[in-house]
């Protein structure tokens, strides 16, 4: 007679780790946020300048996922914040057991708080647990106000949501972006969701955002 049995939850090997790395982040205090977002909405840009300009108040460390190279490493370095790349290899989402080897390398005891840039890709990454202690989302305005709703998993999940790229509004270029209709998408997914409008790139919006940061590592 065939016998199943519902009592014991049956992890698999990724919610393993990622119950390994959860543990190791809440013993050692640290905070571990997850960014993810498509490709080129510009989570690298707004890591080197949170890591640039929070360099006197929180220590950063990042866990850089892409499917290959270095590159995105290389332009963290540069900001002199410790790194560690993650090659998928194809894969299109990090895994725990990657994040868990990374862990390993980086000087945890130094830092308040570690980055995961997740390999570019607003599906699959939302659905695979790293052990983190948030998911933060970037949207870009070239990206499309539809995203919310089209691919609801991230924003639903996620503590914060980034809306970058903000000074190609009213710049004389036609983007078609209702930040509104973005907003209010995401809160009927998420309620408590944090929103900061921001551009990486000029700096504008980024001070809201890193008030939320700073005080999210004192609140730990
Ligand atoms: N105009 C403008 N461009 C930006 C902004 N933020 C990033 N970019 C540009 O967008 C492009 C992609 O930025 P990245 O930071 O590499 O994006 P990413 O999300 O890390 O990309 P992947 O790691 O490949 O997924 C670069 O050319 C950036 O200079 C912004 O706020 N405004
Ligand atoms: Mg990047
Ligand atoms: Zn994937």
């Amino acid at each position: 007679m065939y016998k199943v049995n519902i009592g014991k939850k049956i992890l698999s090997a990724n919610e393993e780790y990622a119950l390994k790395n959860s543990q190791f982040l809440t013993e050692h205090k640290k905070l571990c946020l997850n960014m993810i977002s498509s490709p080129g909405s510009g989570k690298t840009t707004i890591l080197t300048r949170t890591i640039s300009e929070l360099k006197d108040k929180i220590k950063i460390g990042v866990i850089e996922g892409d499917i290959q190279t270095d590159i995105d490493a290389e332009r963290i370095r540069a900001t002199e914040a410790p790194v560690v790349q993650i090659n998928t290899n194809g894969a299109c989402h990090l895994l725990a057991v990657q994040v868990n080897g990374a862990l390993e390398n980086l000087p945890v005891g130094d830092l308040d708080l570690i980055f995961i840039e997740n390999v570019g890709n607003l599906v699959c990454p939302s659905a695979f647990e790293l052990g983190e202690t948030g998911k933060i989302a970037v949207l870009s305005v070239t990206e499309g106000d539809d995203k919310p709703a089209k691919y609801p998993a991230i924003f639903a999940k996620s503590k914060a949501l980034l809306i970058n790229k903000i000074d190609l509004l009213g710049a004389g270029v036609q983007v078609d972006f209702d930040i509104e209709r973005v907003k209010a998408d995401a809160r009927k997914l998420n309620k408590g969701i944090e929103l900061f409008l921001v551009s990486a790139k000029t700096g504008k919006g980024m001070t809201s955002w890193y008030e939320w940061l700073v005080k999210s590592v004192e609140s730990l």
